[in-house]
């Protein structure tokens, strides 16, 4: 019997409910077998069947939240079953959730993100960061930041949509944010590619002179559920590409850490007979972590002068201010992460096969002894072999890491295909040490472990965020899906137990969170609800008070919709009219979603229990418009509907 050990472990785990059941165990047996038999199952597909499987109606353990890459979008993601759960609308307009097409509301979020007033219609989402207390996630918000645009946004995780957008105001491309400092104080985002100030015109020939890289520290109100624009403030940097960042915590609280590349201020040029960036940028073989203190920071900014609008600490502020310090790292490095008490800060070289540890300790000293020559800038470089706690070769590609409870590091091998679990030193271990590699498909880039960027990480899961998934799925066109590949941390062996096709934007990095802090509600918690200011809109319709009153050329709505008719049904306006629209879902039922779908004027809206959402436009199109609900929420929902008539000048 080719199945008999796992069939063995299937019926101990089924135990009490088989012998309950009264099933008869070889019944059970020949079942599964026959099952493996007819579907070519290892008895390691079924193990891993076993641990990810969740049977209809039950539960996930935790959720993951992954960018959503170029699609612009955040993706829930339940853990074991690798189910995706939602797509939240975030820097792209999406009209299942009624996200800035025609509601008042959402359409200001997104404009806020706008250029120049000039409409952006997507975004590059890269990294997904929690909220935090005391260095764990508290479940209640969510940030991320937007690559191509330099802009951050703010997720409420009690209705699990877009709050908020914000923009750089020194720089029109980020990358290595976000990150929050352990109890959300501030928003960590940081730069990329350096850049003059504002994005304003500088010829590249002023590359040392006026290009800088610009982190930005977004000042968060935790009672407010909002970034406060007021007191967030930005630090200018050298012109050094800045990439990932992390923020110490615990013994490390306080400061932030942003690995570079390009130390060489290449400024390209293919076409004018230069070498392409990919070689001028990595002709260095130290590249220079980034450490600040974001904590005094805050206290300098408070004093230093408004550009564009906010407070920026000059580069020779933040030298004089012993603000920020380089410490040398390997050939084109990536990722830098923190480690769960604080004490290390891990940096992975692209280049370089080793993952380096960074004792905060040592560089703490070596900040306090005055060692160190300065870059062209001033910035004092402090000695590598002086804060260099120990290096692990772990296999090719080397670029981020990620952490379990039992004082072990994972990193991800971007050219190796596989993820490397090491050991760490003291005080998790006695020594530095690779403990295995687990091979991935295909290229992988973060890695996500569960509650893996808190003081106390799970470990047990671990996501492998792999790219093209070459081979792997049935093909679908030549643009691939990617492979999110769940990894088993909990057995002997680190074990790949499902692959999860991404037919969506490219996720980058996520963050996995045990699903029982998660507190998100089931119905909006009054009636007349307005979802962007989380409370009861004074102004929402209310039932037995549905009209339309007329207001010179201004027509106003008052409208409910409940299963299964909006009130009022039909409406008649002249061309030229400005209409300002209302409508409460007044239903309190947790299934009773409506949506309000009204042609010719793009409006697209989704009301779930409680809602009130206000939609303003001109009626320039004249003629007869049908609205009509867009949830499948009755037997007559068809009959949800009613008549937008415009009546010609
Ligand atoms: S990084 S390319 Cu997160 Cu590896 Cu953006
Ligand atoms: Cu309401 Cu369909």
């Amino acid at each position: 019997m080719r199945h008999a050990a796992l069939i063995g472990l299937i019926v101990l785990l089924a135990g009490a409910t088989v012998a309950c059941a009264g099933d008869d165990e070889s019944g059970l047996d020949a079942a599964v077998s026959a099952i493996a038999d007819e579907r070519g199952l290892s008895e390691a597909d079924i193990e891993a069947a076993l641990k990810t499987f969740v049977p209809s109606g039950g539960r996930d353990e935790y959720l993951m939240f992954a960018s959503g890459g170029h699609a612009g979008q955040v993706f829930v993601i339940g853990i074991p079953s690798m189910r995706l759960l939602k797509s939240i609308a975030v820097f792209t307009p999406e009209s299942w959730q009624g996200y800035g097409v025609g509601g008042v509301q959402t359409e200001e979020t997104l404009a806020a993100g706008f250029y120049n007033d000039e409409e952006i219609k997507w975004g590059d989402t890269h990294h997904p960061a929690l909220s935090e207390t005391a260095g764990d996630y508290d479940g209640q918000f969510l940030f991320i930041n937007e690559k191509a645009n330099g802009r951050v946004a703010m997720i409420d995780l009690r209705d699990f949509e877009t709050k908020q957008i914000v923009k750089n105001p020194f720089s029109n491309i980020d990358h290595g944010g976000t990150f929050v400092t352990p109890d959300t104080e501030y928003i960590i985002e940081g730069p990329q590619y350096a850049h003059p100030l504002g994005g304003e015109y500088a010829p590249l020939s002023e590359y040392d002179d006026k290009y800088r890289g610009y982190v930005m520290f977004w000042k968060f109100d935790r009672e407010a559920g909002r970034i406060d624009e007021s007191q967030s403030f930005g630090m200018e940097l050298p012109p050094y590409w800045q990439d990932l960042c992390d923020v110490g915590k615990k013994v490390s609280a306080g400061w932030v850490f942003c690995g570079s590349l390009n130390s060489e201020r290449d400024t390209g040029g293919i076409e004018a007979g230069n070498p392409p960036f990919e070689v001028g940028v990595s002709q260095n073989d130290m590249d220079y972590l980034h450490v600040m203190n974001w904590e005094r920071a805050a206290e300098v900014a408070q004093s230093a002068p408004k550009v564009n609008g906010y407070p920026l600490i000059s580069l020779d502020t933040a030298v004089a201010e012993d603000l920020l310090f380089l410490v040398p790292e390997p050939k084109s490095p990536h990722g830098s992460d923190v480690t769960p008490g604080g004490e290390y800060v891990i940096v992975a070289g692209k280049l370089d096969p080793h993952i380096t540890a960074y004792s905060f300790e040592k560089i703490k000293a070596a900040i306090d002894s005055g060692v160190g020559e300065s870059d062209p800038y001033g910035v004092r470089i402090l000695p590598f072999d002086d804060v260099m706690e120990a290096q692990i070769e772990v296999g090719l590609g080397p670029l981020h890491t990620q952490f379990d409870g039992d004082g072990y590091g994972y990193t991800s091998l971007f050219l190796d295909n596989g993820v490397a679990k090491w050991q760490m030193g003291p005080p998790y271990h006695d020594e530095w040490k690779l403990v295995e590699v687990v091979p991935t498909q295909y290229n992988v880039g973060h890695i996500a472990a569960a509650e893996g960027d808190t003081v106390s990480p799970d470990g047990r899961y671990l996501v492998s965020l792999n790219k093209w998934a070459t081979d792997r799925f049935n093909v679908v066109g030549p643009l691939l899906p990617q492979n999110l590949q769940l990894v088993d941390l909990t057995g002997e062996h680190m074990e790949v137990i499902y692959d999860m096709a991404m037919g969506v934007g490219e996720p980058h990095y996520a963050q996995i969170i045990k699903a029982d802090k998660l507190d998100a509600w089931e119905v909006y918690p009054e009636v007349g609800w307005d979802p962007h200011q989380q409370a009861v809109d004074p102004n929402a319709p209310v039932s037995g008070q549905e009209r339309v009153e007329r207001n010179g050329d201004t027509v106003e709505i008052w409208m409910t919709a409940t299963r299964s008719h909006f009130n009022p049904e039909n409406i008649e306006i002249n061309e030229g009219d400005h209409v300002i629209w209302h409508i409460t879902n007044i239903e309190r039922a947790y299934d009773a979603t409506h949506g309000f779908a009204l042609s010719g004027y793009n409006v697209g809206l989704s009301l779930e229990p409680g809602e009130t959402i206000t939609v303003e436009f001109d009626a320039e199109n004249s003629g007869v418009f049908a609205f009509y609900c867009t949830e499948f929420c009755s037997a007559l929902h068809l009959e949800m509907m009613g008549h937008l008539l415009v009546r010609p000048e």
